[in-house]
Protein backbone atom coordinates (compact mmCIF):
# COMPACT_ATOMS: atom_id res chain seq x y z
CA UNK A 1 0.00 0.00 0.00
CA UNK A 2 1.43 3.67 -0.84
CA UNK A 3 -0.49 6.96 0.57
CA UNK A 4 -2.66 8.39 -2.22
CA UNK A 5 -1.16 12.10 -1.06
CA UNK A 6 2.32 11.09 -1.64
CA UNK A 7 1.25 10.05 -5.65
CA UNK A 8 -0.76 13.52 -5.40
CA UNK A 9 1.69 15.47 -4.34
CA UNK A 10 4.53 14.27 -6.78
CA UNK A 11 2.21 14.25 -9.77
CA UNK A 12 1.68 17.95 -9.03
CA UNK A 13 5.03 18.66 -8.40
CA UNK A 14 5.90 16.79 -12.02
CA UNK A 15 3.50 19.76 -13.67
CA UNK A 16 -0.46 17.80 -13.60
CA UNK A 17 -2.58 20.68 -12.70
CA UNK A 18 -4.95 17.70 -11.16
CA UNK A 19 -4.75 13.95 -9.88
CA UNK A 20 -7.17 11.36 -8.83
CA UNK A 21 -7.06 8.28 -7.55
CA UNK A 22 -9.75 5.86 -8.31
CA UNK A 23 -10.19 1.34 -8.06
CA UNK A 24 -10.55 -0.70 -11.27
CA UNK A 25 -13.38 -2.50 -12.27
CA UNK A 26 -15.25 -3.23 -15.18
CA UNK A 27 -16.12 0.00 -17.56
CA UNK A 28 -20.38 0.26 -17.70
CA UNK A 29 -20.53 1.52 -20.94
CA UNK A 30 -20.21 -1.70 -23.19
CA UNK A 31 -23.54 -2.08 -24.74
CA UNK A 32 -23.57 2.07 -25.63
CA UNK A 33 -20.19 1.38 -27.18
CA UNK A 34 -20.90 -1.43 -29.32
CA UNK A 35 -24.52 0.80 -30.59
CA UNK A 36 -21.71 3.26 -31.04
CA UNK A 37 -19.66 1.36 -33.44
CA UNK A 38 -22.80 -0.59 -35.04
CA UNK A 39 -23.73 3.14 -35.96
CA UNK A 40 -20.82 3.60 -38.22
CA UNK A 41 -20.16 6.50 -35.86
CA UNK A 42 -16.62 5.50 -35.76
CA UNK A 43 -16.03 6.29 -39.22
CA UNK A 44 -12.85 4.76 -40.28
CA UNK A 45 -11.03 5.04 -37.01
CA UNK A 46 -10.90 1.33 -37.16
CA UNK A 47 -8.67 0.83 -34.05
CA UNK A 48 -11.79 1.88 -32.19
CA UNK A 49 -13.22 -1.49 -32.13
CA UNK A 50 -10.23 -3.19 -31.44
CA UNK A 51 -9.03 -4.94 -28.36
CA UNK A 52 -12.45 -4.98 -26.77
CA UNK A 53 -11.58 -6.69 -23.59
CA UNK A 54 -8.55 -4.55 -22.94
CA UNK A 55 -11.52 -1.82 -23.20
CA UNK A 56 -13.77 -2.12 -20.66
CA UNK A 57 -11.48 -4.00 -18.29
CA UNK A 58 -8.39 -2.26 -17.05
CA UNK A 59 -7.35 -5.65 -15.24
CA UNK A 60 -7.48 -7.51 -19.15
CA UNK A 61 -5.38 -4.40 -20.48
CA UNK A 62 -3.07 -4.29 -17.12
CA UNK A 63 -3.01 -7.47 -15.30
CA UNK A 64 -2.51 -7.45 -11.14
CA UNK A 65 -4.00 -3.83 -12.10
CA UNK A 66 -5.24 -1.96 -8.46
CA UNK A 67 -5.01 1.70 -8.95
CA UNK A 68 -5.74 4.15 -11.92
CA UNK A 69 -3.93 7.45 -11.20
CA UNK A 70 -5.37 9.51 -13.84
CA UNK A 71 -3.80 13.44 -14.54
CA UNK A 72 -5.28 16.08 -16.10
CA UNK A 73 -3.43 18.98 -18.06
CA UNK A 74 -4.61 22.29 -18.68
CA UNK A 75 -4.25 23.59 -21.99
CA UNK A 76 -6.31 26.47 -22.49
CA UNK A 77 -4.11 28.88 -24.19
CA UNK A 78 -1.80 32.09 -22.14
CA UNK A 79 -2.40 34.56 -24.80
CA UNK A 80 -4.73 35.49 -27.09
CA UNK A 81 -3.87 34.77 -31.03
CA UNK A 82 -0.44 36.24 -31.87
CA UNK A 83 -1.58 37.01 -35.74
CA UNK A 84 -5.51 37.60 -35.20
CA UNK A 85 -5.26 39.96 -37.68
CA UNK A 86 -3.78 37.69 -40.56
CA UNK A 87 -5.87 35.00 -39.27
CA UNK A 88 -8.19 33.46 -42.40
CA UNK A 89 -7.99 29.89 -40.49
CA UNK A 90 -8.58 28.17 -37.15
CA UNK A 91 -6.73 25.31 -35.44
CA UNK A 92 -8.16 23.76 -32.23
CA UNK A 93 -6.17 25.00 -29.14
CA UNK A 94 -4.58 21.30 -28.11
CA UNK A 95 -2.51 21.49 -31.17
CA UNK A 96 -0.81 24.93 -30.73
CA UNK A 97 2.32 23.49 -28.65
CA UNK A 98 4.11 20.50 -28.27
CA UNK A 99 1.87 16.81 -28.75
CA UNK A 100 0.09 16.47 -25.49
CA UNK A 101 1.35 12.40 -25.96
CA UNK A 102 4.44 13.09 -25.38
CA UNK A 103 4.12 15.77 -22.68
CA UNK A 104 1.59 13.63 -20.60
CA UNK A 105 3.87 10.82 -21.15
CA UNK A 106 7.22 12.41 -20.18
CA UNK A 107 5.11 13.05 -17.08
CA UNK A 108 3.65 9.96 -16.13
CA UNK A 109 6.65 7.85 -16.88
CA UNK A 110 8.27 10.54 -14.45
CA UNK A 111 5.78 9.39 -11.75
CA UNK A 112 6.41 5.75 -12.59
CA UNK A 113 10.18 5.91 -11.96
CA UNK A 114 9.69 8.08 -8.35
CA UNK A 115 7.00 5.22 -6.98
CA UNK A 116 9.30 2.48 -8.07
CA UNK A 117 11.97 4.53 -5.74
CA UNK A 118 9.48 4.61 -2.69
CA UNK A 119 8.07 0.76 -3.79
CA UNK A 120 10.45 -0.89 -5.84
CA UNK A 121 8.15 -3.90 -6.68
CA UNK A 122 5.69 -1.05 -8.23
CA UNK A 123 5.10 -1.70 -11.53
CA UNK A 124 2.62 0.53 -13.92
CA UNK A 125 1.37 0.55 -17.62
CA UNK A 126 0.72 4.25 -19.47
CA UNK A 127 -2.37 4.87 -20.95
CA UNK A 128 -2.43 8.18 -23.07
CA UNK A 129 -5.02 7.26 -26.22
CA UNK A 130 -2.70 5.14 -28.03
CA UNK A 131 -4.21 2.23 -24.91
CA UNK A 132 -7.40 0.68 -25.65
CA UNK A 133 -8.66 2.85 -22.41
CA UNK A 134 -11.74 4.95 -21.97
CA UNK A 135 -9.88 8.09 -20.37
CA UNK A 136 -13.01 9.86 -19.89
CA UNK A 137 -14.60 8.02 -17.69
CA UNK A 138 -11.40 7.22 -15.10
CA UNK A 139 -11.34 11.09 -15.18
CA UNK A 140 -15.13 11.16 -13.55
CA UNK A 141 -14.43 8.09 -11.77
CA UNK A 142 -11.40 9.28 -10.41
CA UNK A 143 -13.11 12.47 -9.11
CA UNK A 144 -11.18 15.21 -11.99
CA UNK A 145 -14.91 16.48 -13.31
CA UNK A 146 -17.76 14.68 -15.42
CA UNK A 147 -18.81 13.52 -18.75
CA UNK A 148 -20.58 16.50 -20.86
CA UNK A 149 -23.04 16.04 -22.89
CA UNK A 150 -20.40 17.22 -25.65
CA UNK A 151 -18.85 13.64 -24.47
CA UNK A 152 -15.56 15.40 -22.83
CA UNK A 153 -14.73 15.90 -19.00
CA UNK A 154 -15.91 19.15 -17.53
CA UNK A 155 -14.00 20.22 -14.56
CA UNK A 156 -15.10 23.04 -11.98
CA UNK A 157 -11.67 24.13 -12.02
CA UNK A 158 -10.54 24.12 -15.49
CA UNK A 159 -14.14 23.89 -17.73
CA UNK A 160 -13.83 22.13 -20.95
CA UNK A 161 -9.50 22.34 -21.40
CA UNK A 162 -8.06 19.09 -19.58
CA UNK A 163 -6.29 16.93 -21.36
CA UNK A 164 -5.92 13.23 -19.92
CA UNK A 165 -3.54 10.66 -19.19
CA UNK A 166 -3.26 7.64 -16.51
CA UNK A 167 -0.77 5.67 -15.24
CA UNK A 168 -2.77 1.84 -14.29
CA UNK A 169 -0.90 0.46 -11.28
CA UNK A 170 -0.32 -2.97 -9.51
CA UNK A 171 -0.37 -1.43 -5.57
CA UNK A 172 -3.35 -0.35 -3.72
CA UNK A 173 -3.28 3.18 -1.97
CA UNK A 174 -4.62 4.21 1.46
CA UNK A 175 -7.46 6.52 0.10
CA UNK A 176 -9.40 6.45 -3.25
CA UNK A 177 -11.38 9.68 -4.79
CA UNK A 178 -15.12 9.65 -4.98
CA UNK A 179 -16.90 9.60 -8.86
CA UNK A 180 -17.34 13.57 -9.94
CA UNK A 181 -20.79 14.45 -9.81
CA UNK A 182 -22.28 15.19 -12.98
CA UNK A 183 -23.42 19.29 -13.00
CA UNK A 184 -25.11 19.64 -17.05
CA UNK A 185 -28.51 19.74 -15.81
CA UNK A 186 -30.72 20.97 -18.34
CA UNK A 187 -28.34 22.97 -20.29
CA UNK A 188 -27.53 21.93 -23.66
CA UNK A 189 -25.59 24.67 -25.12
CA UNK A 190 -22.41 22.56 -26.63
CA UNK A 191 -25.03 20.30 -28.23
CA UNK A 192 -26.64 23.10 -30.35
CA UNK A 193 -23.77 25.00 -31.02
CA UNK A 194 -22.36 22.25 -33.01
CA UNK A 195 -22.30 23.44 -37.15
CA UNK A 196 -22.47 19.95 -38.14
CA UNK A 197 -25.46 18.58 -35.86
CA UNK A 198 -22.68 15.31 -34.74
CA UNK A 199 -24.46 15.01 -31.75
CA UNK A 200 -27.47 12.53 -32.84
CA UNK A 201 -28.17 12.80 -29.02
CA UNK A 202 -26.27 13.34 -25.17
CA UNK A 203 -23.43 11.91 -24.58
CA UNK A 204 -22.71 10.28 -28.27
CA UNK A 205 -20.94 11.85 -31.01
CA UNK A 206 -21.20 10.56 -34.75
CA UNK A 207 -17.48 11.49 -35.60
CA UNK A 208 -18.53 11.48 -39.06
CA UNK A 209 -20.31 14.43 -38.79
CA UNK A 210 -17.32 16.13 -36.59
CA UNK A 211 -14.97 18.61 -38.11
CA UNK A 212 -12.26 17.24 -35.29
CA UNK A 213 -12.78 13.76 -37.33
CA UNK A 214 -12.71 14.79 -40.50
CA UNK A 215 -9.76 17.22 -40.40
CA UNK A 216 -7.44 15.04 -38.10
CA UNK A 217 -8.43 11.56 -38.27
CA UNK A 218 -9.90 10.84 -41.74
CA UNK A 219 -7.53 9.85 -44.02
CA UNK A 220 -10.23 10.17 -46.86
CA UNK A 221 -8.72 12.15 -49.39
CA UNK A 222 -11.51 14.95 -49.69
CA UNK A 223 -14.22 15.99 -47.10
CA UNK A 224 -17.97 16.11 -47.61
CA UNK A 225 -19.23 19.01 -48.99
CA UNK A 226 -21.89 19.44 -46.56
CA UNK A 227 -19.00 19.50 -44.04
CA UNK A 228 -16.90 21.60 -45.89
CA UNK A 229 -19.46 24.29 -45.82
CA UNK A 230 -19.99 23.96 -41.99
CA UNK A 231 -16.57 23.67 -40.78
CA UNK A 232 -16.40 27.81 -39.83
CA UNK A 233 -12.45 27.54 -41.14
CA UNK A 234 -11.50 24.94 -39.06
CA UNK A 235 -8.85 23.27 -40.44
CA UNK A 236 -7.12 21.38 -37.87
CA UNK A 237 -9.65 20.33 -34.87
CA UNK A 238 -12.37 22.54 -33.91
CA UNK A 239 -13.24 23.58 -30.53
CA UNK A 240 -16.73 24.99 -30.96
CA UNK A 241 -18.64 22.73 -28.87
CA UNK A 242 -16.23 23.16 -26.09
CA UNK A 243 -15.98 26.66 -26.12
CA UNK A 244 -19.67 26.73 -25.27
CA UNK A 245 -19.81 25.48 -22.03
CA UNK A 246 -20.88 27.60 -19.33
CA UNK A 247 -18.60 25.81 -17.16
CA UNK A 248 -15.63 27.81 -18.82
CA UNK A 249 -15.74 30.40 -16.60
CA UNK A 250 -13.33 28.63 -14.80
CA UNK A 251 -11.17 28.41 -17.77
CA UNK A 252 -7.79 29.83 -16.22
CA UNK A 253 -4.09 30.48 -18.83
CA UNK A 254 -2.26 27.41 -18.61
CA UNK A 255 1.17 27.35 -17.25
CA UNK A 256 2.75 24.22 -19.20
CA UNK A 257 5.61 25.39 -20.95
CA UNK A 258 5.20 22.51 -24.00
CA UNK A 259 1.78 24.00 -24.12
CA UNK A 260 3.04 27.91 -25.13
CA UNK A 261 1.90 28.49 -29.12
CA UNK A 262 4.58 27.57 -31.67
CA UNK A 263 5.37 30.23 -34.17
CA UNK A 264 4.44 27.73 -36.86
CA UNK A 265 0.99 26.87 -35.94
CA UNK A 266 0.54 30.78 -37.35
CA UNK A 267 1.38 29.12 -40.64
CA UNK A 268 -2.15 27.11 -40.71
CA UNK A 269 -3.98 30.13 -39.48
CA UNK A 270 -2.72 32.17 -42.15
CA UNK A 271 -3.29 29.53 -44.90
CA UNK A 272 0.76 29.76 -45.71
CA UNK A 273 1.09 26.25 -44.96
CA UNK A 274 0.23 25.42 -48.61
CA UNK A 275 3.68 26.65 -49.51
CA UNK A 276 5.28 24.39 -47.73
CA UNK A 277 7.35 21.47 -49.00
CA UNK A 278 6.37 18.08 -47.91
CA UNK A 279 10.13 18.18 -46.40
CA UNK A 280 9.93 21.20 -44.32
CA UNK A 281 6.49 21.02 -43.13
CA UNK A 282 7.66 17.37 -41.58
CA UNK A 283 10.54 19.42 -40.45
CA UNK A 284 8.41 22.49 -38.65
CA UNK A 285 5.45 20.43 -37.08
CA UNK A 286 7.55 17.28 -35.69
CA UNK A 287 6.26 17.02 -31.86
CA UNK A 288 3.34 19.24 -32.98
CA UNK A 289 0.08 16.83 -33.18
CA UNK A 290 -0.36 18.90 -36.35
CA UNK A 291 1.38 16.71 -38.07
CA UNK A 292 -0.97 13.20 -37.97
CA UNK A 293 -2.81 14.04 -40.95
CA UNK A 294 0.38 14.76 -43.19
CA UNK A 295 0.81 18.08 -45.65
CA UNK A 296 -1.67 16.38 -47.85
CA UNK A 297 -4.32 16.22 -45.06
CA UNK A 298 -4.11 19.56 -44.32
CA UNK A 299 -4.03 21.06 -48.07
CA UNK A 300 -7.15 18.79 -48.00
CA UNK A 301 -8.52 20.77 -44.95
CA UNK A 302 -7.54 24.23 -46.27
CA UNK A 303 -9.68 23.43 -49.64
CA UNK A 304 -12.59 22.45 -47.32
CA UNK A 305 -12.69 25.43 -45.61
CA UNK A 306 -12.40 27.88 -48.18
C1 LIG B 1 -11.53 8.66 -30.76
C2 LIG B 1 -11.33 10.01 -30.12
C3 LIG B 1 -11.82 11.12 -30.79
C4 LIG B 1 -12.78 11.02 -31.99
C5 LIG B 1 -14.18 10.61 -31.44
C6 LIG B 1 -14.58 11.45 -30.22
C7 LIG B 1 -15.65 10.84 -29.33
N1 LIG B 1 -16.33 11.69 -28.58
O1 LIG B 1 -15.84 9.65 -29.33
C8 LIG B 1 -12.69 12.45 -32.60
C9 LIG B 1 -11.59 12.46 -33.67
C10 LIG B 1 -13.96 13.00 -33.22
C11 LIG B 1 -12.20 13.25 -31.39
C12 LIG B 1 -12.39 14.61 -31.27
C13 LIG B 1 -11.98 15.36 -30.19
N2 LIG B 1 -11.19 14.94 -29.18
CO1 LIG B 1 -10.71 13.06 -28.90
N3 LIG B 1 -10.34 11.27 -28.38
C14 LIG B 1 -10.66 10.13 -28.89
C15 LIG B 1 -10.15 8.98 -27.98
C16 LIG B 1 -8.84 8.44 -28.58
C17 LIG B 1 -11.15 7.83 -27.75
C18 LIG B 1 -12.57 8.31 -27.31
C19 LIG B 1 -13.57 7.19 -27.41
O2 LIG B 1 -13.42 6.15 -26.80
N4 LIG B 1 -14.60 7.37 -28.23
C20 LIG B 1 -15.58 6.37 -28.47
C21 LIG B 1 -16.95 6.81 -27.98
C22 LIG B 1 -18.00 5.75 -28.21
O3 LIG B 1 -16.77 6.98 -26.66
P1 LIG B 1 -17.33 8.18 -25.76
O4 LIG B 1 -17.61 9.46 -26.41
O5 LIG B 1 -16.37 8.16 -24.65
O6 LIG B 1 -18.78 7.63 -25.51
C23 LIG B 1 -19.11 6.84 -24.43
C24 LIG B 1 -19.86 7.66 -23.39
O7 LIG B 1 -20.48 8.76 -24.00
C25 LIG B 1 -20.78 6.65 -22.84
N5 LIG B 1 -22.13 7.10 -22.63
C26 LIG B 1 -23.19 6.77 -23.33
N6 LIG B 1 -24.28 7.30 -22.78
C27 LIG B 1 -23.89 7.99 -21.69
C28 LIG B 1 -24.61 8.73 -20.78
C29 LIG B 1 -23.93 9.38 -19.73
C30 LIG B 1 -24.70 10.15 -18.73
C31 LIG B 1 -22.51 9.28 -19.65
C32 LIG B 1 -21.76 9.97 -18.55
C33 LIG B 1 -21.79 8.53 -20.61
C34 LIG B 1 -22.51 7.89 -21.61
O8 LIG B 1 -20.89 5.57 -23.71
C35 LIG B 1 -20.13 5.79 -24.87
C36 LIG B 1 -19.60 4.47 -25.29
O9 LIG B 1 -18.87 3.89 -24.27
C37 LIG B 1 -9.92 9.75 -26.63
C38 LIG B 1 -8.79 9.20 -25.75
C39 LIG B 1 -9.25 7.95 -25.02
N7 LIG B 1 -8.54 6.87 -25.16
O10 LIG B 1 -10.26 7.99 -24.35
C40 LIG B 1 -9.63 11.20 -27.12
C41 LIG B 1 -10.16 12.35 -26.27
C42 LIG B 1 -11.58 12.04 -25.89
N8 LIG B 1 -10.17 13.48 -27.18
C43 LIG B 1 -9.90 14.61 -26.63
C44 LIG B 1 -10.02 15.88 -27.26
C45 LIG B 1 -9.37 17.06 -26.57
C46 LIG B 1 -10.74 16.01 -28.46
C47 LIG B 1 -11.18 17.32 -29.14
C48 LIG B 1 -11.61 18.40 -28.18
C49 LIG B 1 -10.02 17.84 -30.04
C50 LIG B 1 -10.40 19.06 -30.87
N9 LIG B 1 -10.37 20.25 -30.31
O11 LIG B 1 -10.66 18.93 -32.04
C51 LIG B 1 -12.36 16.81 -30.02
C52 LIG B 1 -13.70 16.91 -29.28
C53 LIG B 1 -14.88 16.39 -30.05
C54 LIG B 1 -15.99 15.93 -29.11
N10 LIG B 1 -17.02 16.71 -28.95
O12 LIG B 1 -15.84 14.87 -28.50
C55 LIG B 1 -9.56 14.43 -25.14
C56 LIG B 1 -10.73 14.93 -24.30
C57 LIG B 1 -10.30 15.48 -22.96
C58 LIG B 1 -11.50 15.71 -22.10
N11 LIG B 1 -11.45 16.80 -21.34
O13 LIG B 1 -12.45 14.96 -22.11
C59 LIG B 1 -9.30 12.87 -25.05
C60 LIG B 1 -9.73 12.20 -23.76
C61 LIG B 1 -7.79 12.67 -25.28
C62 LIG B 1 -6.95 12.94 -24.04
N12 LIG B 1 -6.04 12.04 -23.74
O14 LIG B 1 -7.08 13.93 -23.37
N13 LIG B 1 -11.62 12.44 -30.46
S1 LIG C 1 -15.79 19.39 -32.25
FE1 LIG C 1 -16.94 20.82 -33.58
S2 LIG C 1 -17.85 19.55 -35.18
FE2 LIG C 1 -17.16 18.16 -33.53
S3 LIG C 1 -18.94 17.90 -32.23
FE3 LIG C 1 -17.84 19.64 -31.37
S4 LIG C 1 -18.71 21.46 -32.39
FE4 LIG C 1 -19.35 19.66 -33.56
S1 LIG D 1 -22.35 22.96 -22.39
FE1 LIG D 1 -23.88 22.39 -20.86
S2 LIG D 1 -24.54 20.34 -21.48
FE2 LIG D 1 -22.62 20.75 -22.55
S3 LIG D 1 -21.06 19.89 -21.23
FE3 LIG D 1 -21.26 22.05 -20.64
S4 LIG D 1 -22.75 22.04 -18.97
FE4 LIG D 1 -22.92 20.05 -19.99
Amino acid sequence: MIEANIIKSKALELGADCVGITRPHPVPYNAEFQRWLKSGYAGDMEYMARLQNERFDPSVLFPGAESIIVIGLNYFPDQQDKIEELKKYNVASYAWGEDYHFVIRRLLKRLRSSLKEIKPKINGRICVDTAPFMDKYWAQQAGLGWIGKHTNLVSRQFGSWLLLGSLIVNETVDSYDNPHRNFCGKCRACLDSCPTSAFPDSHILNATRCISYWTIESKSLSIPEEIGKNMNRWVFGCDICLTACPFNRFEKPNQTEAFKCRDETSLLETGQVIKLTENQFITKFKSSPISRPHLSGIIRNIKAAE
